[in-house]
């Protein structure tokens, strides 16, 4: 199928997973603990899991589907079919929370190669999408590349606990910043850094946190690199990097400092 109609069929489906969520607001959710008391999933995640799950294998029957409540086994993927990787809401404890800024976020891949990304900011309804072949867009708007600054000249995204924990000296590295933001949900941090907000984003991240900002990034020309400076593996969780290019240049070299 082409882009075009694939795109069409997925927003359609985003938007209906977006009534879901809205319509959930009004009752009582089950919440439920993971692998710690700040680790959540929701009824809501499950059912709108379930719902982009079903959509996909009805429309296409030989996508490979990864999605982060299914507990995905990560090695048996062929590189040769389409890869979907879903986060079926992201920022779960700002969802329980506050009913603000988490994002519902889908990743396409074939050959290792992103094809299509989409962040969608489900209380601002704002549906960032695209990918190498159309750009990228906020709903029908185009986004132009931000601008290439260093780490020195704009504000830093990060995971709070990379940060409170001081992984690779960031503390040291979030001070080099203009000023450090956590907004708590990978999707809403990338779409920061997409839009020139900010000039990075960084933190430690599964597959389905990285695998849609990472399309919409490299298709800005911004990179998306380990904290060591190599490309990360699409199915690793690891310790990454969403940045203008001058900015990871500086982070990655504070980060590889001797302790
Ligand atoms: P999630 O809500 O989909 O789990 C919060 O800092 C960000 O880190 C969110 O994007 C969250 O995604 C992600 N995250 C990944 N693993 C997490 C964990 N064990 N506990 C809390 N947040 C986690
Ligand atoms: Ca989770
Ligand atoms: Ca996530
Ligand atoms: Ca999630």
């Amino acid at each position: 199928m082409e882009t075009e109609k694939i795109n069409q069929l997925v927003i359609g489906w985003l938007q209906q997973a977006r009534e879901m969520i809205l319509a959930s607001f009004s009752r009582k959710l089950t919440v439920e603990t993971k692998t710690s008391r700040n680790d959540l999933v929701t009824e809501l995640d499950r059912q709108i899991e379930n719902f982009l799950v079903q959509q996909i294998k009805a429309n296409f029957p030989a996508a490979q589907i990864i999605s982060e409540e299914s507990r995905p086994k990560l090695k048996k993927f062929d590189p040769q079919q389409p890869l979907w990787i879903i986060d079926p809401i992201d920022g779960t404890m700002n969802f329980v929370k506050t009913h603000h800024d988490f994002a519902i976020m889908i990743g396409i891949y074939q050959q290792n190669q992103g094809k299509l990304g989409y962040i969608y900011d489900v209380m601002n309804d704002r549906l960032y999408h695209g990918g190498p072949e159309k750009g990228v867009f906020c709903n029908q708007q185009r986004l132009k590349p931000p601008a290439d600054l260093p780490l020195n000249q704009g504000l830093l995204e990060v995971g709070a606990l990379t940060l409170l924990y001081d992984r690779f000296h960031l503390q040291k590295i979030a001070l080099a910043s203009n000023g450090v933001r956590i907004y708590g949900s990978a999707g809403i941090q990338i779409i920061r850094v997409l839009t020139g907000q900010v000039i990075g984003y960084v933190s430690h991240l599964k597959p389905w946190d990285l695998a849609a900002g990472r399309v919409l990034a490299e298709t800005l020309g911004l990179t998306v690199k380990t904290i060591d400076g190599s490309i990360p593996d699409v199915l690793s969780s690891v310790d990454v990097l969403v940045a203008t290019k001058n900015a990871q240049e500086d982070i990655v070299r504070m980060a590889q400092a001797p302790y």
